[in-house]
């Protein structure tokens, strides 16, 4: 397991590196939605990208407001090439970040966050 730290140093380091490109893999779409209020507790995390990524390579955290982090486990079969899933754990309302890391077909590691909220 790569310390927290090193790991966010690293998403930074590749977010500056990918910027200029645009082959690599983009976030198209998540569920939940980047922003949203949720009025129930998702079940599973969706992430979907503009072509392959390779999952078993991929890895998505998941941040409370204290910044305290869990990682979720990616599903490696059934959803398609281009999209990740992983179950969600319950969740305490509030506002909650998921970081997300994934190795495109292509060789790239790309990496993004997004928040989301869980209504009282
Ligand atoms: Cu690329």
């Amino acid at each position: 397991m790569i310390p927290a730290s090193r790991w966010l140093l690293a998403a930074g380091l590749v977010l500056a590196v990918a910027a200029p490109a645009v082959a690599h893999s983009l976030l198209l779409e998540s569920a939940p939605v980047a922003g949203a209020t949720l009025r129930t507790p998702p079940r599973e995390l969706m992430l979907r990208f503009n072509n392959r990524i390779e999952k078993t390579l991929s890895r998505v955290r998941l941040l409370d407001e204290q910044g305290a982090a869990q990682a979720l486990a990616v599903a490696t079969d059934g959803a398609a090439a281009d999209r990740l899933t992983a179950p969600m754990p319950s969740l305490a309302p509030g506002r909650w970040r998921v970081e997300w890391q994934v190795l495109s077909k292509d060789g790239h590691v790309v990496a993004g966050r997004f928040e989301f909220r869980l209504a009282p």
